[in-house]
């Protein structure tokens, strides 16, 4: 089962700049005192939650993330410059867990929260800083320390924003294993897939939503025939429901019976699933009997007003156009949602 979304990376702070041991000299002061500056403190690797990133997926291709090291110190009372910090952008609820010890760094709960990962070392001191009266010119500078090195593993708890509902064999885990990395079990036979599985889906450069697959929905699935209806409540917090009919095997008249069984097992379990926003999909159109049937069923569910997308998860075609009108339905919501939430923080703060 894959519910988390995980990254592992090595995050590695800077280290601290060295000492300088230096002393003046100048035409007319020709002892002149220790001069040596001060390292730069090395930058840190910091962890910022922010509710614009929705997983993990962009830090998978990461190997590490570096903090710049501190400036040496110079001569002429020269300290060195701090190193940058670093800030890694990442979804709230991600959980940075030590590699090693098993042990939580941080836990990003809130939008905005910052969390250390990885402290930069600090400088060295310059020689003149250990000038006293009686040990006027000191050769002693000390080097930076080193920066924090560690290997983390992040986890993200999924939360589906789009869910695959059908009759078993309908296609779904296809679908799912088409768009995105989850790799679910599929077979020839229903109910194949036992447990929900979740995948993230790259809809555009910077779009992903999580996509989750349940098993397939039989007549009486809301009072518990088959195994479905115990995942539904998986699929109620998602913004859009994708049905997927298959029709390759059977008229269109008998698909349209079959997608209407499904609707109703959806009504019947309440939560307001029967209401959601949803996207037909005709499936396994590289077989000539889904192709024959496509027409007839575009008509008959075009006359209660739903388009039909059509596609094949064998072949890939269709997907892409699919993708894109799930990812604009879930846009939609989430920027919906994050309107509601303004509303309410404004009323909450007028109030
Ligand atoms: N030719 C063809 N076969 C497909 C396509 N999509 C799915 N299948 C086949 O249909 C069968 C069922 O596919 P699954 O993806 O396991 O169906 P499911 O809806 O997940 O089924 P359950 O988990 O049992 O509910 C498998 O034999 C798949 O290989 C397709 O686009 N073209
Ligand atoms: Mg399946």
């Amino acid at each position: 089962m894959n519910f988390v979304d995980e990254a592992r990376l090595r995050v590695v702070a800077g280290d601290g700049g060295d000492g300088c041991a230096a002393f003046l000299r100048e035409a007319y002061r020709p002892k002149g005192g220790p001069s040596g500056g001060d390292g730069g403190d090395g930058g840190s690797v910091y962890a910022i939650a922010d509710e614009g990133e929705n997983t993990l997926l962009d830090l998978r291709s990461k190997r590490a993330i570096k903090a710049e090291r501190g400036e040496d110190g110079r001569g002429k009372h020269q300290h060195g410059k701090k190193g940058s910090d670093v800030f890694l952008r990442v979804p709230v609820g991600t959980v940075f867990v030590d590699d090693e010890t098993g042990q939580i760094v941080a836990d990003m709960t809130e939008h905005a929260q910052v969390a250390l990962l990885a402290r930069g070392g600090v400088g060295g001191r310059g020689n003149a800083r250990f000038a006293t009266a009686t040990h006027q010119a000191p050769r002693r500078a000390d080097p930076g320390t080193p920066g924090v090195q560690r290997e983390v593993r992040l986890e993200l708890r999924l939360l589906a924003d789009a869910g695959l509902v059908g009759l078993p064999n309908a296609g779904k885990s296809s679908l799912l294993a088409r768009v995105s990395a989850a790799r679910p079990k599929i077979a020839d036979y229903p109910f194949t897939t036992l447990a929900p599985v979740l995948g993230v889906v790259r809809w555009a450069d910077d779009k992903t939503f999580v996509l989750a697959d349940i098993p397939g929905l039989i007549e009486g699935a809301h009072e518990g025939l088959g195994l479905g209806d115990r995942f539904l409540r998986h699929i109620q917090r998602t913004a859009v429901l994708v049905h997927l009919i298959d029709a390759s095997g059977c008229s269109a008249e008998r698909a349209v019976a079959d997608f209407d069984t499904v609707q109703h097992e959806l009504h019947a379990y309440g939560e307001d699933l029967g209401a959601r926003p949803l996207l037909l999909v005709a499936t396994k159109m590289d077989l000539p009997g889904a192709v024959e049937q496509l027409p007839e069923l575009r008509r008959l569910l075009g006359a209660r007003g739903h388009q039909v997308y059509a596609i094949s998860a064998a072949t890939g075609q269709g997907c892409r156009e699919l993708l894109r009108a799930i990812g604009g339905a879930v846009d939609q919501r989430r920027i919906a949602a994050a309107a509601l939430g303004q509303s309410e923080r404004d009323q909450s703060s007028h109030a």
